[in-house]
């Protein structure tokens, strides 16, 4: 068993890519703060509701950062637990069920603990129980210091809707939470507003809901808007503390908001006649935005997701990966490959969308012959099965 460690390690090595030598180290001690928005998909962004934008403040944003648009959610049905472990390990997540409540006790090297040994204080801020998706146990084996749950917050029935406390309370007690925590930290907030069944009391919002025969889709609009309004807020405060300034910011979406059930109310929001396959992967986008103040804004449209943003944070830190296990690459090499695989075994490139069995081209979005897509069939299955064996295995047990 132990050496099938060998195997992640060789495969490891042949896929790792060389960081870009202009941002290597360059946040080296400054905090980094991690914004996971809830069910935030890349379909909303730069468009509108009878004429207002859905999300005005990341739209500016975007216009002030490094911007990944063709970047993917990949995790399954442990939905947000998915995303942190893919943020945190590089790993995948489980195909069904949740990793969080099944390899809680797996060694790992997660990033809160690599950066921790470079002197960074850790932490997650989310007003929820601690035990929800078992994070209080995952996020010992983390490594993280501390998780700012629900009793670090002030939660009652005027500021709170739907899942809890609604966002803009969210970020604005967190202020005061990040306030107290020695520097540098790497501190992680996860939103909760825009969370199905997407509920909003009438003076929060700000948008008009969507008119079509889903509910469902309808409200997303207006929670998506009051989540941007919130984040807006965040980077307002931040400047005010002085924050800003010795700090960057990664935002992403955790996972879609809008499952294909609705895809007939989502047809007519696109414009478009009918969802095929092809569609339905397109909108597992969500937004990835690499906020750091001062640099020159820039959109990449390198095919890219959620596992690759570890080594990403690592090397922006002027850490190296090489020695550590991951499935992902930094999104700044310049050597990285144009790739993505899905949980559900679905794979894009530049030239091609894999899905169900069926390989479609990008350019004319319609099916193409199975061998456009063939070449890639065995690093999509890899990139899995290898990921799947180090979990089940508990493999990082035998590598330090
Ligand atoms: C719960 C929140 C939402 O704490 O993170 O979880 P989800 O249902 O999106 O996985
Ligand atoms: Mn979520």
């Amino acid at each position: 068993e132990s050496s099938d460690i060998d195997e992640v390690i060789r495969y490891r090595n042949e896929n790792y890519k060389e960081p870009n030598t202009e941002l290597f180290g360059i946040a080296e001690g400054k905090n980094v703060i991690v914004l996971s928005l809830e069910s935030l998909q890349s379909f909303v962004i730069n468009e509108t509701i009878d004429g207002e934008e859905i999300t005005p403040f990341l739209n500016q944003l975007i216009e002030e950062s490094y911007y990944f648009d063709q970047f993917y959610h990949q995790t399954a049905q442990g939905k947000t637990s998915d995303s942190e472990f893919l943020v945190a390990n590089s790993l995948f997540g489980r195909e069904s069920g949740s990793v969080f409540f099944t390899h809680a006790g797996n060694e790992y090297n997660s990033l809160p603990e690599i950066v921790n040994e470079e002197g960074y204080y850790t932490a997650v801020m989310h007003a929820n129980n601690k035990s929800f998706w078992n994070r209080d146990m995952m996020y010992l084996q983390f490594g993280y210091d501390k998780f700012y749950d629900i009793a670090s917050y002030i939660v009652n029935e005027e500021n709170s809707v739907g899942w809890g406390l609604k966002d803009l309370d969210f970020f604005e007690q967190s202020i005061d939470l990040l306030k107290t925590q020695p520097k540098p930290y790497y501190t992680k907030l996860i939103t909760l507003t825009n969370h199905f069944p997407f509920e909003l009391g009438e003076d929060d919002k700000l948008i008009n809901e969507f008119n079509s025969n889903s509910g469902t889709l309808n409200r997303y609009f207006p929670t998506v808007r009051y989540m941007d309004y919130a984040v807006e807020h965040f980077f307002e405060r931040v400047k005010e503390e002085g924050i800003y300034e010795d700090s960057i910011f990664i935002l992403y979406g955790d996972h879609y908001g809008i499952s294909e059930y609705h895809h007939k109310a989502m047809s007519l929001f696109l414009g478009k006649e009918k969802l095929t396959p092809f569609d339905h992967i397109q909108l597992q986008r969500v937004p990835m935005l690499i906020h750091i103040p001062g640099h020159e804004p820039k959109v990449s449209h390198t095919v890219s997701g959620q596992i690759d943003i570890k080594p990403t944070i690592m090397h922006l830190l002027g850490i190296d990966s090489i020695a550590d296990v991951q499935f992902g690459s930094d999104l700044f090499s310049e050597e990285r490959q144009s790739f993505t695989v899905l949980r559900d075994r679905s794979f894009i490139t530049d030239e091609v969308v894999y899905t169900k069995g069926l390989c479609y081209d990008k350019g004319s979005e319609l099916e193409t012959q199975l061998e456009n897509c063939e070449p890639y069939f065995e690093k999509a299955k890899l990139d899995l099965d290898l990921s799947d064996k180090v979990i089940y295995g508990d493999l990082l047990r035998f590598y330090q």
